[in-house]
């Protein structure tokens, strides 16, 4: 039987399993990605498990996320990451010089190499047929010390492109489409692979908005094919000796099939505040806009940029809006005011910010309270920006550059035919990527050899094996789809506690309830309850590791998003899954009990437990684990229980037996 392109990359990459869907299996890392929220406890778990150097191929951290350094915990934090890139032989790229993503499509990506990221947009290199997935921290840190990665081996789903788009549609239509169509939860446990003649009229750039927002999808991963379009680029990035084609056979078996006619797709827009409110841009024509930005992992790129800068050029934006150009990297920046386009973006009334994530997590641009923001990001989860009565719009930079044209939501179309010589500015690749790499600094000339270490930087804690008896309150019971913004936000006044997990965890949940954290610590114990997907959005293990440091030892929910339900396991909470029924029958405040032995039950396969409430009525809650994550959560984590294996053999972090 033939094989689609996930299953090539993956045969090749197999350590342990089969590739059946549902089944788990153990993989290969080629490359790891780390950036400045969620790298500094992979290198504090790195250091943990007492590993001497990087075993993968290549491993990159970055400096992207919260680059203003408003205090100095950000920059002990950047201090900390050179340092510790230095002294285990990781690159290092320097604050400023870009968001993740951004810099390693431009530097390292490579058409069917494994990359594993701390950061849940790792997919984006997808567009250039790597195989990108994003993960927790710790599965990070034990990837680069050369074990292997566990993942439920996805279904494969075939999404068919035909035709070409029109102007003023964009890439990013096409990933707000899929939203449309599935909703945020439609991707679990499934990689979408992108087929059809419609994929060779995208160039690769385009492909990776595409794989990068898959991410809203909650899929592992999305991946289009690498050919001419890829060497393309490649070669326009200085780098076409990693190329090489990958295609599915021709009798390639999909578990379903999408099929989207390019050519029938026109500018659409996600409302707030979810990204997957995907309705026509001309239905919220005519909204007031206060502020427009171009920018994020998304849209950032040099040719995202360009298209807003040509539309603004020689105008003036809408006086009572703000614009503001965040590229996605530094190359970018550079390249953009080589060519005289800040410039021209400046004339026009555009602000240009250093390249960072910044507003896309509320750092920096916070909206005014109550405004409309128009964004060309991935995300715009209620208070994501900065304020809780948020109200930000999800679009291409055509779109975002009209809005703040008019100052209002405008379909460019219409805007076009209005303003009489509006062109659609289509997409513009440069002949070079011809940026500096004085930010990128090689492991071969590094500038630390030990780890430097301020005050803000904690241990990591660990949890004692699991108990035989879990009881205590439902503390908080919450709604679908609750995502990682929930709980455990990532705004400035909190992002500098990432290395401190005491101070950090009074934050818990405390965008739901926030009593919360007071109330766990004093209840000692206790439970979350969640309707379906809850976890949802980012890879940030602190989600788990907050909750489990306040002493929460599970938590029960509909279903559970994938990266957030490896963390539970990876900090030992035990993720019980309930029907809908028993959900609207527990209320917050009541007395939880579990029946069964935990410890026991856990470590022997069970996958039902009996559990009473309020002494009075019993449910059933499942347990879906595999005996690798029985085994970890039963040692209270998998820290603990990858210390232990590593503690019994030699060399690079073992594979299970
Ligand atoms: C995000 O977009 O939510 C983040 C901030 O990039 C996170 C990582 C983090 O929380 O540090 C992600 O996507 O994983
Ligand atoms: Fe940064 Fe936003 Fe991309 Fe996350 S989604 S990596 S915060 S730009």
């Amino acid at each position: 039987m033939g094989q689609t392109i996930t299953e090539k990359i993956l045969s090749d990459h197999l350590i342990e399993g089969e590739l059946t869907p549902g089944e788990e299996i153990g993989i290969e890392i080629d490359q790891t990605l780390t950036q400045d929220t969620t790298g500094t406890l992979v290198w504090l778990q790195f250091e943990a498990l007492e590993l001497d150097e990087v075993q993968t191929e290549l491993a990159a951290q970055y400096c992207d996320h919260q680059t203003y350094q408003f205090d100095f915990k950000n920059t002990d934090d950047h201090r900390f990451l050179r340092s510790a890139a230095g002294t285990y032989g990781a690159h290092f790229s320097r604050p400023g010089n870009g968001i993740c993503h951004n810099v390693h499509r431009e530097n390292f990506a490579a058409p069917g190499k494994t990359l594993l990221g701390s950061d849940s947009h790792t997919p984006t290199p997808g567009g250039l047929g790597q195989l990108a997935i994003g993960a927790g921290g710790l599965d990070i840190s034990v990837a680069m010390g050369g074990g292997p990665y566990y993942v439920e081996m996805p279904e494969v789903v075939n999404v068919r492109l035909e035709g070409e788009l029109e102007a003023w549609a964009t890439a990013k239509d096409v990933i707000l489409e899929m939203l449309r169509r599935l909703s945020v939860k439609g991707g679990v446990g499934k990689i979408f692979e992108y087929t059809g003649p419609g994929v060779e009229t995208l160039t690769a750039p385009e492909r990776m908005t595409i794989t990068n927002m898959g991410t809203e999808l909650g899929a592992t991963s999305s991946i289009f094919p690498s050919d001419e379009q890829t060497r393309d680029y490649l070669e326009r990035v200085g780098r076409e000796d990693v190329y090489v084609p990958l295609q599915p056979d021709d009798d390639a078996e999909y578990a379903d099939e999408i099929v989207i006619d390019l050519s029938e797709l026109e500018p659409l827009i996600a409302c707030p505040s979810m990204p997957d409110k995907v309705v026509p841009v001309s239905e919220v024509a005519g909204e007031r806009v206060e502020q427009v930005i171009v920018g994020s992992c998304t849209n950032g790129a040099y040719e995202d940029v360009l298209p807003a800068a040509k539309l603004v050029e020689g105008r003036e934006i809408a006086k009572h809006t703000e614009m503001i150009v965040a590229p996605g990297s530094k190359q970018a920046s550079e390249m953009l005011a080589r060519q005289g386009w800040v410039a021209e973006m400046m004339a026009a009334g555009v602000n240009f910010s250093e390249a960072t994530c910044g507003a896309c997590i509320g750092i920096g641009h916070v909206p005014a309270s109550d405004s409309v923001s128009v964004r060309t990001f991935n995300r715009n989860f209620e208070g994501r920006s900065g304020i809780e009565d948020d109200n930000v719009y999800l679009s291409s930079p055509e779109v975002a550059a009209a809005a703040a044209l008019a100052g209002e939501i405008v379909d460019p179309r219409d805007l076009a035919e209005e303003l009489g010589d509006l062109e659609a500015p289509g997409l513009e690749l440069p002949e070079k990527y011809d940026g500096s790499k004085a930010d990128l600094i090689t492991p071969e000339n590094a500038i630390d050899d030990e780890l430097i270490k301020g005050p803000n930087i904690g241990d990591v804690p660990l949890k004692d094996e699991l108990e035989s008896d879990l009881g205590g309150e439902a503390l908080l019971k919450m709604d679908d789809n609750i995502t990682t913004d929930h709980i455990i936000p990532a705004t400035a006044d909190i992002l500098k506690f990432r290395s401190n997990i005491e101070k950090l965890s009074e934050f818990t949940l405390s965008r739901v309830d926030d009593t919360f954290a007071d109330r766990a610590k004093a209840a000692d114990g206790g439970f979350l309850v969640a309707g379906e997907n809850y976890g949802q959005g980012s890879s940030r293990e602190h989600a788990a590791l907050c909750p489990m440091y306040l002493g929460i030892e599970g938590v029960f929910a509909q279903s559970f998003a994938r990266i957030h339900k490896a963390n539970l396991f990876n900090f030992g909470l035990v993720p019980l899954t309930i029907d809908e029924e028993t959900y609207d029958q527990i209320d917050q405040g009541d007395e939880i009990e579990i029946l069964d032995d935990v410890g026991e039950g856990v470590r022997n396969g069970a996958e039902e437990f009996t559990v009473r409430v309020n002494d009075d009525w019993e449910f059933t809650a499942r347990l879906d684990a595999s005996d690798r994550e029985r085994d970890i959560l039963a040692a209270g984590g998998k820290l603990s229980w990858t210390k232990a294996q590593y503690d019994s053999s030699s060399g690079a972090a073992p594979a299970d037996d």
